[in-house]
């Protein structure tokens, strides 16, 4: 009897190593396919980021420094008096938003349009009003624009273009719309005003050709949303006086 004892334990004890054994290759098997299907879903959502958009948001120089005085708002070196000699923002240190501060800039009202999107899909706004002068306030570059689409926008930037109708004088200018998030179904407006305390507000060069001159100027503006192909509009501005500097 006691042999037989002996036997089945010993039988029992086999049973364990080897059921310990085949439990240890199981729990081997689903890490391993585990991380075999997490590769290639890093792989798909890098090639899904470089196929829809290469926007480019310019940041400014780090080897210069900005030293706001009394005299010099915006800190860029230039007194606030020489800025609007210079046709340059005051209140902004690099007035055409290409990111190189106005005093070192070779062109500071002429930035080159750096919105190099490759999305074909169509960018569902609607621009209900879009407006340089007869505007409720100080004239300035104003655009309502409406989402069409059913999901939340945001990652706006806009670039344009000022031509004078008699001189052919032209600036550009490069603004991101910071902050902006613009809901399905919903409108907003935004103003280039230097009413920077205020949502919706960006900068507006008043000493450039829309604050100076008193020709017709034409507003060729490229607004674009990111993952989304730009659309382009057209504001003008009728001949009469300057618009009010500052
Ligand atoms: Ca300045
Ligand atoms: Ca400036
Ligand atoms: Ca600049």
């Amino acid at each position: 009897m006691l042999k037989e004892k002996l036997k089945r334990i010993w039988f029992v004890m086999v049973l364990s190593v080897f059921f310990m054994s085949g439990c240890a290759v199981a729990t081997t098997t689903p890490s391993t396919a585990s991380q075999t299907t997490a590769e290639p879903t890093v792989i798909s959502v890098q090639t899904d980021n470089s196929g829809t958009t290469e926007n480019i948001t310019p940041s400014p120089n780090p080897s210069e420094t900005l030293n706001v005085t009394a005299d010099d708002q915006d800190g860029d070196g230039i007194p606030d008096v020489v800025e609007k000699t210079y046709g340059t923002n005051p209140y902004l240190a690099d007035t055409d938003g290409d990111g190189v501060y106005d005093k070192t800039d070779e062109k500071p009202v002429f930035a080159e349009n750096p919105i190099k999107e490759t999305s074909t899909t169509p960018l569902p706004i609607t621009i209900t009003d879009a407006r340089v002068e007869d505007n409720a306030t100080a004239d300035h570059l104003e655009i309502t624009m409406k989402n069409t689409g059913s999901s939340d926008l945001s990652g706006f930037d806009v670039y344009f273009t000022i031509t004078d109708h008699v001189t052919g004088a032209a600036e550009a200018y490069y603004v991101v719309f910071a902050g902006l998030t613009l809901p399905a179904g919903a409108s907003a407006t935004v103003h280039f005003d230097n009413d920077a305390t205020q949502a919706n507000h960006y900068y507006g060069n008043m000493n450039g050709l829309y604050g100076t001159s008193a020709n017709g100027l034409t507003f060729d503006v490229l607004l674009h949303a990111a993952g989304y192909q730009p659309i382009s509009f057209t504001v003008e501005k009728a001949q009469g006086t300057a618009e009010v500097a500052d």
